[in-house]
C-alpha cells in the first residue's frame, strides 16, 4: 500500500491555477473565501496539517505549532515574515520560506509611486479637483516637494532597498543615502548610487526618506516622535516595509502640525484597520498594502511558494531543496527526484534529528 499523501492547508485564495499544482502530490484544503483566521482558527487548520501556504495575515507561533504534531514545512507567500515565529519553527525542524526577488523591483516601484505621490501632493490634488475647487485655483495651489536632484533616504538596503537606489540614482539625479545594519560592498554600492551613512545622518539629511527594512522587536517604532524630530519639516517619510516601523500617532501629529510635509504609507501597524488620526489628515497618501500587488508578481510568489512547499515536503522537482529557505532548517535529507512516500519519510527524520 502507498504511502499516504501529504495534508496541505492553503490560508487565503490565491491563484487556483498555481496551487492546483499542490494537488498532484497532497491532499489540499484551500480556504474558499478571503478570511481573518484566529490563532484558534489556524491552530485548528494545522493540527493534521503536514504543510502550509499562509499569507502575513495568519501568525503562526508556538501556540499554533503545540498543536500540529505532523507540520514540517510552512511556505509564506511573501518577503516579509514577521509573521512567523522562525525560533519555534526552528526548534521543531520545521522549515519556513518566503518568496524574494520576485517582488523587488515591483515593490521598489510603489515606493517611488508612493514618494512622488505623497511629495507632489498627487492624491490630495485629485480630491481637490472631484470636490470642485479648481475655480479656486492660484499660482500657489497644491505646491510639494521637489524630488529630481534632491536627497533619497533609504534605511534598509536589502534587495528592494537597492531597486529604489537605482531609481532614484539613475532615474530621477538623486542623492541616495542608505542605513543598513550591514554596509553594501563599495562595488555595490556605486552600482547602484548610494553611500552610507549612520541613522542621524540619515534622518537629517533626506529630504524623503523610505523605510524598506525587515520588522523586528529590535526595529519596532525606530521611526519615533524623536526621530521624526531629527527629519527635515520639508521631507516625505515613506513606508512600504511593516506597519510597526513608526510610531502612528507620533507621525500623525508631526504631519498634522507641520514637522513633517508628507507620507506615504502602504502598511499600517493594526492593519487591515488604520488610524482615524491618519485617515483625517491631507497630507499623507494612503495604500492598502500593495507593494507587491501586480498580476505577474502576484502569480510569481504564489508559484515561488508552491514549488518551496513541495520541495520542502520532499516533493516534486526540487525535493528536499526548497529554493528560499528562511529558518536555520533549510533542507529535508530527500534527493532530489525522491519519491513522494521518501520525501515523507526523510523529511520526518530530518526534523527528528534537530
Ligand atoms: C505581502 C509583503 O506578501 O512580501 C511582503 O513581505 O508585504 C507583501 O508582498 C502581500 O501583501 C501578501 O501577503
Amino acid at each position: 500500500m502507498s504511502a499516504p499523501r501529504p495534508r496541505v492547508w492553503v490560508s487565503q485564495p490565491l491563484f487556483d491555477d498555481i496551487v492546483g499544482q499542490l494537488a498532484a502530490h497532497c491532499e489540499v484544503e484551500a480556504v474558499s473565501a478571503v478570511s481573518e483566521h484566529a490563532p484558534a482558527d489556524v491552530a485548528a487548520a494545522l493540527r493534521d496539517a503536514d504543510g502550509a501556504l499562509v499569507t502575513l495575515n495568519e501568525r503562526i507561533g508556538a501556540g499554533e505549532l503545540a498543536a500540529a504534531p505532523r507540520l514540517r514545512a510552512i511556505a509564506n507567500v511573501g518577503v516579509g515574515y514577521n509573521n512567523l515565529d522562525i525560533a519555534a519553527l526552528d526548534a521543531r525542524g520545521i522549515i519556513a520560506t518566503n518568496t524574494p526577488d520576485v517582488l523587488t523591483e515591483t515593490t521598489a516601484d510603489l515606493g517611488f509611486a508612493l514618494l512622488m505621490a505623497a511629495a507632489r501632493r498627487v492624491t490630495e490634488s485629485e480630491r481637490w479637483l472631484r470636490g470642485g475647487h479648481w475655480r479656486q485655483w492660484s499660482f500657489s495651489t497644491m505646491l510639494g516637494a521637489e524630488i529630481h536632484g534632491r536627497t533619497l533616504g533609504i534605511l534598509g538596503m536589502g534587495r528592494i532597498g537597492q531597486g529604489i537606489a537605482r531609481r532614484g540614482h539613475h532615474g530621477f539625479g538623486m542623492k541616495v543615502l542608505y542605513h543598513n545594519r550591514s554596509r553594501l560592498p563599495d562595488a555595490v554600492e556605486r552600482s547602484v548610487g548610494a553611500r552610507y551613512a549612520t541613522f542621524d545622518e540619515l534622518l537629517a539629511q533626506a529630504d524623503h526618506l523610505v523605510l524598506v527594512l525587515p520588522y523586528s522587536a529590535a526595529s519596532h517604532h525606530l521611526i519615533d516622535a524623536a526621530a521624526l524630530a531629527r527629519m527635515k519639516p520639508t521631507a516625505t517619510l515613506v513606508n512600504i516595509a511593516r506597519g510597526g516601523l513608526v510610531d502612528e500617532p507620533a507621525l500623525a501629529d508631526a504631519l498634522a502640525n507641520g514637522r513633517l510635509a508628507a507620507a506615504g504609507l502602504d502598511v499600517y501597524e493594526g492593519e487591515p484597520a488604520v488610524r482615524p488620526e491618519l485617515l483625517a489628515l491631507r497630507n499623507v497618501v494612503l495604500t492598502p498594502h500593495i507593494g507587491s500587488a501586480s498580476l505577474a508578481t502576484r502569480r510569481a510568489m504564489v508559484q515561488l511558494a508552491v514549488d518551496n512547499l513541495l520541495a520542502a515536503l520532499g516533493l516534486g522537482p526540487d525535493a528536499g531543496r526548497p529554493p528560499t529557505p528562511v529558518t536555520a532548517t533549510k533542507t529535508t535529507a530527500a534527493r532530489p527526484g525522491a519519491t513522494d512516500a521518501a520525501g515523507i519519510a526523510t523529511g520526518k527524520t530530518a526534523a527528528g534529528k534537530r
